[in-house]
């Protein structure tokens, strides 16, 4: 068999020496453009120039490099056919792997370089190589991405990696055009602190589920770009096929384990209903933090999706025995669990979560013809200044409940109320359209419960209805954002009942 070539032209070099040895070991020829070939020689590693291979130099200051037939006839060419001979009558190779990442055109922009630098950082050579590259994946392995080197390296790579890295190249090549799109229309690609005129929504379709929320609607979950995340990544080790309805729920549960995870100590459990949560609880270990976010609504979890922040050991998936779920998403499941899962749930769907370093920051609303999107909500508690303002201050214990009751509301539809008592959720009021319903709801849900319980609102009280409601279910201390006109009636009421009362001045609506 012919020696096999790969063409490497990074900007970012993050593992290329030794990505190019073990190519090297495995008998590859290596080509490469100027800094990544004085890289890889400097290293030891024997290498050709593309400047010999093409016959011309690098021109323009490297503006034409690997623009040249030599470079994308050998990318191009389909193997097996005519294509074959008109790049044989040339003279010229096959080039088999494409291994580029492109100069670094958003961190040029990000440091405020001068305009001539951010254009000339405008990569040509690379796109057009990582998109010829992309187009014949079926003979050319194409890599933008540092963490995929390791896959390049198997014997034998399969029809269906290659192409998945093909998608990943366009997804690289299209994000990175609309940074220039952005750049020159004069708008900022920094997302975090202002949101840009235009968007890159380049969606690719990740996994087919039966059908949208109902049967009638058909569905299927996207990927966002590159982006990777917990639940649309996540390994399903056992259970039936996901629906959408369950990529929803996992994700609103992970994303609210997370964050308490964030902010507890111990393991965090949290069970989702229909986008919201109906029990959550943190604990000593994964099994005693399931049995109380269970306890907390024994009716409104059947059927849920739970969340816990540890790894479920056989002893915690033993805990969930006669309950029905419909999802368990965990950082890891042990093998003896995934096999007893299997064995004695065959419905519930196990899954361990993606890696989500990369998770978008962007929270987008459909709208007919379009899409509301803003950052998302990701304020944690660190961040806030409570601020005591009646008589009474919270105990250390309240404080804690406090803290615990927060993210819980943050995490649910508003109006939202939970009630909240040793770590776990006794009360839960959410998605009621008036405030006060929302109180209504989790004071009954907490019945006896609420005696030496905590409060915690997502939004101001407009009456002090809600303070009272509270106080006389046994409500010792109450958390909210503050800032109504009525704050002083709020805080009144609140002294003449003998509560303490905690301002956030941070408000956390989720429509
Ligand atoms: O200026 S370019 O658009 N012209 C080219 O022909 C070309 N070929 C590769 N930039 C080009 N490249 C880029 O050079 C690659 O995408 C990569 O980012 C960079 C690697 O250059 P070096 O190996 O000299 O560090």
């Amino acid at each position: 068999m012919a020696t096999k070539r790969a063409l490497l032209s990074v900007s970012d070099k993050t593992g290329i020496v030794e990505f190019a040895q073990e190519l090297q070991a495995r008998g590859w020829e290596l080509l490469s453009t100027g800094g990544t070939f004085a890289a890889l020689q400097a290293a030891g590693v024997s290498v050709t120039q593309v400047s010999d291979v093409t016959g011309f130099p690098e021109m323009m200051d490297g503006r034409v490099k690997t623009l040249h037939p030599a470079i994308h006839g050998g990318i191009l060419a389909r193997r097996g056919t005519a294509h074959m001979d008109e790049l044989a009558a040339q003279s010229f190779g096959t080039i088999d792997l494409v291994c580029v990442n492109l100069y670094p055109f958003r961190e040029t922009v990000a440091r405020g370089a001068p305009d001539p630098e951010v254009i000339e950082n405008i990569d040509i050579g690379g796109p057009a190589m990582i998109r010829s590259a992309a187009k014949n994946h079926e003979a050319v392995l194409i890599l933008v991405d540092p963490a995929d080197y390791a896959l390049a390296l198997q014997d034998e790579v399969s029809q269906a990696d290659r192409r998945r890295l093909a998608a990943k190249a366009y997804g690289h090549t299209s994000g990175y055009d609309a940074a220039i799109t952005a750049y020159l229309s004069g708008e900022s690609d920094t997302i975090p602190t202002e949101l840009p005129q235009t968007l890159d929504l380049h969606l690719t379709r990740v996994a087919q589920v039966r059908y949208g929320e109902n049967p009638h609607q058909p569905g299927a979950i996207y990927r966002w770009g590159n982006a990777r995340g917990p639940v649309i990544d996540a390994q399903v080790v056992a259970g039936k096929p996901m629906s959408f309805n369950n990529y929803a729920d996992a994700d609103a549960a992970w994303s609210l384990c997370q964050e308490l995870a964030a902010q507890e100590q111990g393991a965090v459990c949290v069970a989702v209903k229909h986008a919201n949560p109906c029990g959550v609880a943190v604990a000593e270990n994964v099994a005693t933090a399931w049995e109380r976010a269970r306890d907390a609504d024994t009716l409104s979890v059947f059927g849920g999706v739970v969340a816990v922040s540890q790894p479920v050991d056989f002893a915690a998936a033993q805990s969930m025995k006669g309950t029905f779920l419909e999802v368990l998403i965990a950082p890891d499941v042990t093998p003896d669990a995934v096999e007893w899962f299997a064995a004695k749930k065959p419905d519930l769907r196990v899954l361990i979560a993606g890696q989500s370093e990369a998770v978008s920051v962007l929270d987008v609303r459909p709208l007919a013809g379009g899409f509301a999107v803003q950052e998302r909500d990701r304020r944690p508690w660190d961040d806030l200044c409570p601020e005591v303002v009646t008589g009474r201050q919270p105990t250390e214990q309240e404080w804690d409940d406090l803290r615990f009751a927060w993210a819980v509301v943050k995490g649910a539809r508003s109006n939202a109320v939970a009630i909240c008592k040793g770590g776990v959720t006794v009360g839960l009021g959410a998605g009621a359209v008036s405030r006060i319903w929302a109180a209504e709801r989790a004071v009954q849900n907490a019945g006896e419960g609420a005696q030496g319980a905590v409060l915690a609102s997502e939004a101001f009280f407009p009456f002090d209805d809600v303070v009272r409601l509270a106080a006389a279910a046994g409500v010792t201390a109450i958390l909210q954002p503050g800032g109504a006109k009525r704050d002083p009636e709020v805080i009144a009421a609140c002294n003449e009942l003998g509560i303490s009362m905690v301002f956030t001045g941070s408000r956390h609506f989720r429509h």
